[in-house]
């Protein structure tokens, strides 16, 4: 495979999608010896087909605010490979969304829910809404404007939505609710539905629990554990939320959160009803972190800043893409950092990841450290279809076997001659096994 030939021409093809071409990038780099060994891919034209999507759409949201004045907004759905199974990733609500942003959410997701082990495809949507200092109501006719025009295009066998940032089991309900009245029928349409009308048990917690169950097993690899350890993280959704309620189970101590507006430094950790106060904050729609410092005191607020200045054991990006560079990189090491995970998708540049590589730092890249909350949501299409529910303790068992069979796949394909695992390389291998195998059997579609 020639990478490089690959790669110009998607930059000419797709100009300016800085996001999309990073995460091709390092797909394409990690994976050039598998590529080179199988060459009936190439003869396929597996790669060419891979790093497209099978098709985008793209919609306008007209909805009416609360003065009465009409907004419209953009709608997007990326349906990018459904070789595995029905297309399946979450909705962003965001003001930074753009096609090249989903592109790259939706192109990470094929591998991860590869990764899984559960038969879904990979795809991505959303909108540039803001639902920062939106009413419920606002919210509320917003979804179901973007719903009157995405329900066309999905289906429990076609195409299932969830969440993303800016969309949570509120998002989920006014979505669902549409769907259901446009559809006449009551399916597993979308993940992370609430638990009394067909959502799985621990699907809220999932991305974080599932993160940190795969961190654990990386510390494990050192014959470390979380206990007693220092571990800073960014963001304070759904994401964050997850994680400092199972680092604190584990015995770890989370001392940051983050938002846009600066991040929390608790000394003392992030436990108890400090974390049930993390879910009352992103409910006010307000994407900011300085209330906390208010209501506890003894926690610090630093204003503009993220969090990878302060000295911590682990370091799990918990917010959005490229939120840790190789700035932020360098600090953690000179502070002894010893694991870094990314919870979030692509949380780190390539320079940091590189400096990572470089100074033997085990880390966990986001398509497989993140891949419980899709897991989950591959566990709620089961029990929807088989009209039945697991337990909370069913579910999250087969959340850590699930987390597990992630980490033995990073190890069978990431280990390098010096015993270091490229957690990356893994991921990145196994993946696109998998789907490549599946799409040369299903012959050129
Ligand atoms: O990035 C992700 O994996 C998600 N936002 C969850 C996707 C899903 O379908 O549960």
């Amino acid at each position: 495979m020639k990478l490089e030939n690959i790669m110009n021409s998607l930059e000419q093809k797709h100009p300016g999608e800085a996001e999309y071409l990073q995460a091709v990038r390092e797909v394409l780099e990690t994976i050039e010896e598998v590529v080179n060994e199988n060459p009936q891919f190439e003869t396929a034209g597996i790669i060419e087909r891979i790093v497209e999507p099978d098709r985008i759409l793209t919609f306008k949201v007209p909805w009416i605010d609360d003065q009465g004045k009409v907004q419209v907004n953009l709608g997007y759905r990326v349906q990018f490979n459904n070789a595995l199974g029905p297309y399946k990733g979450g909705l962003r609500f965001h003001p930074s969304v753009n096609l090249s942003i989903l592109k790259f959410l939706g192109f990470e997701q094929i591998f991860k829910n590869s990764l899984t082990t559960l038969p879904m495809g990979g795809g991505k949507g959303g909108s540039d809404f803001n639902p920062k200092g939106k009413s419920d109501n606002e919210i509320m006719r917003f979804c179901q404007a973007f719903m009157l025009e995405l329900w066309k295009l999905i289906g429990p066998e076609t195409d299932v939505p969830a969440g993303d940032i800016g969309v949570g089991g509120k998002e989920i309900g006014y979505l669902y609710g549409m769907y259901k009245k446009l559809a006449r029928e009551n399916t597993g349409v979308l993940t992370g539905k609430g638990i009394e009308w067909g959502g799985s048990l621990i699907r809220p917690e999932a991305t974080g629990f599932g993160g940190t169950y795969f961190t654990d097993e990386m510390l494990q690899m050192k014959e470390d554990s979380f206990e007693g350890k220092t571990v800073a993280i960014s963001g304070f959704g759904n994401v964050a939320w997850g994680v400092a309620l199972k680092v604190s189970e584990l015995g770890g101590k989370v001392v940051t959160i983050s938002g846009p507006d600066g991040y929390i430094y608790d000394e003392a950790g992030v436990t108890g009803e400090k974390i049930d106060y993390l879910l009352e904050l992103r409910a006010t729609n307000q994407d900011i972190v300085e209330p906390y410092a208010q209501e506890f005191p003894g926690a610090v607020f630093v204003p503009g800043k993220r969090p990878w200045e302060v000295k911590c054991d682990i370091a799990m990006p918990c917010a959005t893409q490229n939120e840790l560079n190789g700035e932020d990189a360098q600090k953690l090491i000179d502070n002894g950092v010893q694991v870094v995970s990314e919870v979030s998708n692509m949380g780190c540049t390539p320079e940091a990841v590189i400096l990572f590589h470089k100074n033997k730092i085990p880390f966990g890249p986001g398509k497989a450290v993140n891949a419980g909350g899709v897991a989950v949501s591959g566990l709620e299409m089961s029990q929807n279809a088989m009209k039945f529910s697991w337990s909370k303790e069913e579910v999250d068992e087969k959340l850590k076997v699930i987390m597990n069979l992630i980490h033995e796949a990073c190890i069978q394909h990431g280990t390098e001659e010096d015993g270091y695992i490229n957690y990356v390389k893994g991921a990145n291998i196994a993946g696109f096994l998998k789907v490549a195998n599946a799409m040369m059997d299903q012959g050129v579609i």
